[in-house]
């Protein structure tokens, strides 16, 4: 049994329980064991911070792109330092695997960071000539800026907000999922360490009503980055709409993997099923339905199952993990819900389905799903629509590229995808035909900072990375003066 660890809200510079010292339980996905206890925050805490980062805004916003640009040097230096901890962190809080926690989740929460110096060292603001005067283009901090992140991915996509929010001079006010708090609050400690000024970074724990709503609404605050579910991301939209906010946001996804005839099977099938299922299915990028040219279909489907029965699931802390536990038992039964629901609508379950066989008795309280392969279901059925958000795909054969580009927008979502083909060519033009806002092409996750992320449709406003964050954490103000 863990011991139970208390987590606070850091705002001004100082730790602190919420004011109304209620708390919410924090459990790890993997054993279910009680592993950590946050503040429920209200309105009245984010108020408090809030006003903190006002208080700090106008000389943190008075530094230079240059001096912002090495405080996320030092901040990147500090986080790498405590690199493994991290990952144990994320993965105990996760139940994803510690390999992935530590390769992705880690490395990339530094990288953010000193992706983000780099782009302020290099970034350089636009001067318009006219015959008879000058235009100068300025980029002036939005302000305080409201960061509200969910439990899949919660430093790496924490970091990937507060980098460039920062680097732009806004001050910060960052609501963690409830579900996954404890690399948030080590992402404070770092902060605390490296000595940022107080209520540059502030810190508020809870849930989304309680304190996710208020953030959002709050009349001081200027921005919102959110990332989460496309029905939340409704109600922030709103929310923030009081005030025209800036607001980014990154949603759900329903995305496709299409595998053309001419494929190599082998070569691309390692790729294919980490795109079907890596974090347990619990990445918003992660391919949920596969179309397959109807002429490999077969050997298509055996070779797939052949590598997806091979995963080891289980503990997360086992270096030969690959899937480890769902993020709660609420998430788990939706997501078996999505199975049952697809047996009702005449899929057939090729493999899994429910709880892996042989799971250690220290786990058997966690919350487990085996990868899950569904075929025979109409592309249009509801499991082929929704999002699940697990580790579960669904199988859809198609005859040309044209029938498999209809099947890939049919969804309300547009987030992205992948096109596995020998001939790139082909890939490149059906990925222009595809609605979402990115498509891979014999790659998956392959990731440079500087592209624009984010989705079209029920998968989100606005992009971020590279020059779109420093553009969205930012308002471009333009000086004309006549000669
Ligand atoms: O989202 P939720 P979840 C999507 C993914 C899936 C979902 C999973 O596809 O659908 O997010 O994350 C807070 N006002 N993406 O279930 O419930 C809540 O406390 C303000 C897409 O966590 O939306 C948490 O901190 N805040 C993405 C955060 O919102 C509220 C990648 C997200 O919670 C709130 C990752 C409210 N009314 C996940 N209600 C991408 N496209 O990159 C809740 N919250």
């Amino acid at each position: 049994m863990s011991e139970v660890t208390e987590l606070s809200n850091f705002i001004g510079g100082q730790w602190r329980p919420a004011i109304c010292e209620h708390w919410i339980e924090d459990y790890a996905p993997a054993t279910g064991e009680h592993i950590a206890r946050i503040p429920c925050s209200s309105s009245e805490d984010v108020d408090d911070a809030v006003e903190a980062a006002m208080d700090a805004l106008g000389g943190w916003a008075a530094l230079s792109i240059l001096e912002r640009a090495k405080w996320l040097d030092k901040i990147a230096d500090a986080l790498d330092a405590r690199g493994e901890e991290v990952a144990q962190l994320e993965s105990l809080d996760t139940g994803k695997p510690i390999t992935l926690a530590r390769n992705v989740d880690a490395a990339r929460s530094v990288a953010n960071f000193r992706f983000f110096a780099e782009q302020g060292r290099e970034f350089e603001s636009e001067t318009f000539e006219m015959s008879d005067a000058t235009n100068r283009v300025l980029y002036k901090p939005v302000g305080v800026a409201g960061l509200i992140t969910p439990w899949n991915l919660p430093l790496y996509l924490l970091s990937w907000k507060v980098a460039p929010a920062l680097l732009m001079g806004n001050t910060i006010v960052a609501k963690p999922s409830e579900l996954t708090p404890m690399t948030a609050s080590l992402l404070a400690e770092v902060i605390e360490d490296v000595g940022l000024p107080d209520g540059v970074f502030n810190l508020v724990h809870g849930n989304g009503l309680d304190a996710g709503a208020p953030l959002t609404s709050h009349p001081d605050v200027d921005l919102i980055s959110f990332t989460g579910g496309t029905d939340t991301g409704r109600e922030v939209a709103k929310a923030a709409s009081s005030g025209f906010k800036k607001l980014s946001l990154e949603l759900g996804g329903k995305n496709a993997t299409i595998v053309r005839s001419d494929v190599d099977i082998e070569s691309m099938m390692p790729s294919i099923v980490r795109a079907s299922f890596l974090n347990q299915g619990q990445v918003c990028l992660c391919g949920s339905r596969i179309l397959i040219h109807e002429s490999i279909y077969d050997a298509f489907v055996g070779s797939f199952l052949t590598a997806v029965t091979d995963m080891i699931v289980g503990d997360p802390a086992d270096e030969e993990t690959v899937l480890g536990a769902l993020i709660s038992q609420s998430h788990r039964d939706k997501v078996l819900s999505y199975i049952d629901l697809a047996e009702q609508e005449g899929g057939e379950i090729l493999c899994g389905g429910g709880a892996p066989v042989g799971i250690p008795e220290a786990f058997e309280n966690g919350f487990w799903i085996s990868p899950t392969v569904i075929d025979g279901l109409a592309p249009d059925a509801r499991c082929a629509m929704e999002e699940i958000f697990g580790p579960v795909v669904t199988l859809h054969p198609f005859s040309d590229d044209q029938e498999a580009i209809e099947i890939a927008n049919m969804t309300d979502y547009g987030l992205a995808g992948s096109i596995w083909t020998s001939d790139v060519e082909a890939g490149g033009l059906m990925a222009e035909q595809i609605d979402s806002g990115m498509i891979w092409v014999n790659c998956w996750l392959h990731r440079d900072l500087r592209v624009p992320f984010g989705g079209v449709k029920n998968s989100g406003v606005g992009r971020e990375g590279g020059r779109w964050s420093l553009g969205f954490f930012s308002e471009a103000i333009n000086i004309c003066v006549k000669h």
